[in-house]
């Protein structure tokens, strides 16, 4: 089937979608200075999740510069050092330019040879079919990594191999997004972000808009970070028009600095510091009377069950001053308008699953859900689903049904289970024991799990050494390419192919193709389909180019690639309160998505896992209360891969710019823990528990909890030689070593940020 055919079946019936932007006289490209200007919109990798309006300046089939657009409304021109440094990245002399094989038995070696696509190709092929014939189509695992450009599309690869194990590749707990996503599911039917004026082309300006009178930033940096669709900047620009802060966060951030309330929580506590928030505002009698009586389910049974965990409790538990918590649940609960600012944190505990609805609790109590300001509905928009979770019918029809769906590991968790994911946890123990059934092949595409994803890389390494057949589809040869790898494929960086946003329920976009590819790079997505071509028959191979892949994919939008393309945005329309004219439910009737068409103060899913129907706080299972045997070995509170300016996880290592904005891998310490065991600011240390340790640069800062380390992740030396056989030295400062793959009594969550530690100096 040819483009042109697809483009007039893709669109054929389809209304022109109502949008809120009037793109007119918006130029996509244009000459100036002797460049080419193309105006488009960023999904790297080299990573990140945004989407931020971008200037592409090209001379001569050269990427000459980037500049942020600033009539993109996301983004408004600014860009971080990452998008800034790109040409660092893309035009890097590492890129992997070809596809390579390499013999089974050189895993860890630097032994690639160059091949064709073809003979790529072939080779998986073949191997992926001995696999399957010999154990079955579920004893593939095809996995990505964080929310990439190629997020969307993972699920299609796992597809044609026709194997339901499909995700995040060995990340515990699948605890980034997967606890937060499934929990506010279950309580609110769906994911609610704050409001900024995000929804709205105009901004700030737009008068429907009301600032958020106060922001909970709670685990989360976003100035940094600008995680999962959002951007830091937002922050600022609220603040200037009166929203003020209240942070929740073991470190000092430079957020924090500027917060009315900064709550310094032990790393792990969160859910308690939560509940303790409600509990103080129904005592004050501070909470929405009329959004908790006309819109939640059990809130009187909540209100009891809250009296267990009193400010006096939290206060002695999360470490932070009893006034302090009064305060800050007055200021929430007097405020007009208020929102959840969360982050990776609240995964990133062993019961980080319910520790977001603890979170969401408070929200529900102080009725800030669909008001301007407070949380709004994160649907894809346009009904575009191939974002961060596809849902719906995208890849419906696509391929064949896959044979055994039953036969998805969840490791037997009710929660992963109904929410149909895989457990990496389990994934990772069956590659050990053969337990259902044994993993025999891997596809990992974007995911360098010996390096980040991962925690226990001491047992990812040698599982992964033992697979029949591993094929890795990246832009570097990474630690985990070299320790694995038998083919190995080379992937196309953003500027060099076209695609579509996707992340953000804001707003739609195409992204253009400035340039060709360095060497033979391909697509990720072109990679798939052209891969998955060999595993279907003739009425699949629906795509014979990436511009008809992606009018598929906009089939039901009313826009093609090459309209979306020209306006480089659309923005949907947007109401506020959609729980009062309907528009949260499938069936039209108000009320929220849920089983009981309320916000779930009492989670009836939740009773039926066998699971306290109300959030509950647990410590997380190595923490100074819990354990306090191995709290006597390591006394130090660990958290770990607070985001980092220059890096995206494992990322940019190999960027000059970036490295030298964080030359080595360090963490914070207060200047009097470092002092007391002997340390100077900028000494190598070693940080180890039990499990594990790791060599990095103590930072020593008044920022930190005094008993609390936060150590740098995902870290490896690019700079090396690949044959020195320590795959780029991925184990001498990998603080995952110290953090076990166990995720919580549901199968989501992790312990990413809430170990325990010791920590001295390396004698040199
Ligand atoms: N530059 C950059 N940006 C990124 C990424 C990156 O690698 N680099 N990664 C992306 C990804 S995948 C994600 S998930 C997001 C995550 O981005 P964020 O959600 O911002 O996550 P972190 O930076 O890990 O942690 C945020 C804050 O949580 C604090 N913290 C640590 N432990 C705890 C705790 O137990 N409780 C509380 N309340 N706070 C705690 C840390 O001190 C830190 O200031 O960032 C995305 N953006
Ligand atoms: N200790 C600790 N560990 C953590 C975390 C933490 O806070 N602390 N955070 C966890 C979280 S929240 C997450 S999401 C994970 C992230 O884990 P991952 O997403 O697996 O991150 P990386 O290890 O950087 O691996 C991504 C790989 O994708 C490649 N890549 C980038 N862009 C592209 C592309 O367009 N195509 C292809 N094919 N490849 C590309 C990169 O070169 C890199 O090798 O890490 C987790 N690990
Ligand atoms: S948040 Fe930063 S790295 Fe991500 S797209 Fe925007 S400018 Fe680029
Ligand atoms: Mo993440």
């Amino acid at each position: 089937m040819d483009a042109g055919q697809m483009n007039d079946q893709g669109t054929a019936g389809i209304p022109e979608p109502k949008t809120q932007d009037d793109p007119t006289g918006r130029a996509w490209t244009w000459e100036e200075d002797g460049m080419t200007v193309l105006r488009t919109n960023a999904r790297t990798g080299p990573g990140c999740h945004d989407n931020c309006g971008v200037l592409l300046y090209v001379k001569d089939g050269v990427l000459e510069k980037i500049e942020g657009d600033p009539e993109n409304p996301f983004n408004q021109g600014r860009l971080c050092p990452r998008c800034l440094a790109v040409k660092e990245m893309l035009y890097h002399k590492d890129r992997l330019k070809y596809p390579q094989k390499r013999a089974k038995e050189d895993r860890g070696k630097n032994t690639f040879e160059r091949i064709s696509w073809e003979e790529a190709y072939d080779i998986i092929e073949r191997e992926m079919r001995a696999v399957i014939d010999q154990y079955g189509e579920e004893a593939i695992w095809v996995t990505q990594g964080t929310g990439r450009d190629i997020n969307g599309y993972g699920p299609l690869m796992a597809q044609y191999f026709g194997t339901p194990n499909y995700g995040t590749g060995f990340l515990s707990g699948i605890a980034c997004y997967g606890p937060r996503i499934f929990s506010t599911a279950l309580k609110s039917g769906g994911l609610f972000v704050c409001d900024y004026s995000q929804f709205f082309p105009e901004r700030y300006d737009d008068p429907r808009w009301e600032a958020s009178e106060y922001i909970l930033i709670w685990g989360n940096n976003p100035v940094v970070a600008n995680s999962d669709g959002m951007l830091g900047h937002w922050i600022v620009e609220s603040m200037k028009r009166g929203s003020k802060l209240i942070v929740m966060d073991p470190t000092l951030t430079w957020l924090a600095g500027k917060a009315d309330v900064w709550l310094q929580v032990r790393p792990g506590t969160d859910a308690a510091l939560a509940l303790a928030l409600c509990d103080q505002i129904i005592k004050d009698d501070l909470y929405d009377h009329e959004f908790v009586d006309c819109w939640c389910y059990g809130f009187a049974e909540f209100a009891e069950h809250v009296k267990q965990y009193p400010v006096s409790l939290a206060a002695e538990t999360c470490g932070v001053p009893e006034d302090l918590i009064v305060e800050a649940a007055r200021k929430i609960g007097a405020a007009k308008s208020c929102c959840l600012q969360w982050g990776v944190a609240m995964d990133h505990t062993s019961e980080g699953f319910i520790t977001g609805m603890a979170c969401f609790d408070l929200m529900a109590l102080t009725g800030n859900f669909e008001n301007p300001g407070g949380m709004l509905l994160s649907e894809p928009c346009f009904g575009m689903a191939v974002t961060s979770s596809p849902r719906g019918d995208q890849w419906e029809a696509c391929t064949p049904p896959i044979p055994h769906p039953e036969r998805k590991n969840h490791g037997g968790y009710k929660p992963l289970e109904a929410m149909n994911g895989i457990s990496p946890d389990a994934l990772l123990d069956s590659m050990e024991t053969g337990e259902p059934y044994k993993i025999r092949a891997m596809w990992m595409q974007t995911n360098n799990p010996i390096t980040c994803m991962g925690a226990a890389p001491q047992r990812i390494l040698p599982a992964l050494q033992g697979m029949d057949f591993n094929v890795v589809v990246d832009l570097f040869l990474t630690p985990t390419a070299l320790a694995c790898a038998d083919v190995l494929l080379p992937a196309a960086c953003f500027a060099e192919r076209i695609g579509i946003t996707g992340h953000q329920p804001y707003a739609l976009g195409a992204i253009a193709q400035a340039i060709e590819p360095v060497g033979e790079c391909k697509s990720d997505q072109r990679i798939i389909y052209e891969m998955g071509s060999r595993f279907v028959t003739d009425e699949y191979k629906l795509w014979d180019d990436e511009h008809s892949f992606y009018d598929y994919l906009l089939r039901k939008t009313g826009f093609t690639y090459d309209s979306l393309k020209e306006r480089v945005w659309a923005y949907p329309e947007f109401e506020y309160y959609k729980y009062k004219t309907g528009k949260l439910r499938p069936d039209g009737t108000p009320g929220f998505a849920t089983s009981t068409g309320r916000y779930n103060f009492y989670c009836p899913e939740m009773a039926r896992f066998g699971f306290s129907p109300f959030a509950t706080y647990e410590e997380p299972p190595e923490s100074p209360v819990s354990a306090p045997d191995l709290a006597k070995d390591y006394p130090l509170v660990l958290t770990t891969g607070a985001r980092t300016w220059g890096f995206f996880h494992s990322e940019h290592r190999q960027s000059p710019s970036m490295r030298r904005i964080h030359p080595d891998p360090q963490f914070l310490v207060h200047p009097e823990t470092a002092a007391a065991n002997g340390i100077a600011d900028g000494d190598w240390c070693v940080i180890e528990n039990h499990l594990g340790s790791a060599k990095m640069r103590a930072h020593t800062t008044l920022r930190i909890r005094k008993d609390t380390v936060s150590a740098d992740h995902a870290w490896w030396f690019p700079e090396r030689d690949p044959g020195d056989g320590t795959l780029f030295g991925v184990m001498e400062s990998n603080i995952n070593q110290l953090i076990p793959m166990r995720p919580g009594k549901s199968g989501l969550g992790a312990s990413y940020k809430s170990q325990l530690c010791r920590i001295s100096k390396v004698e040199e």
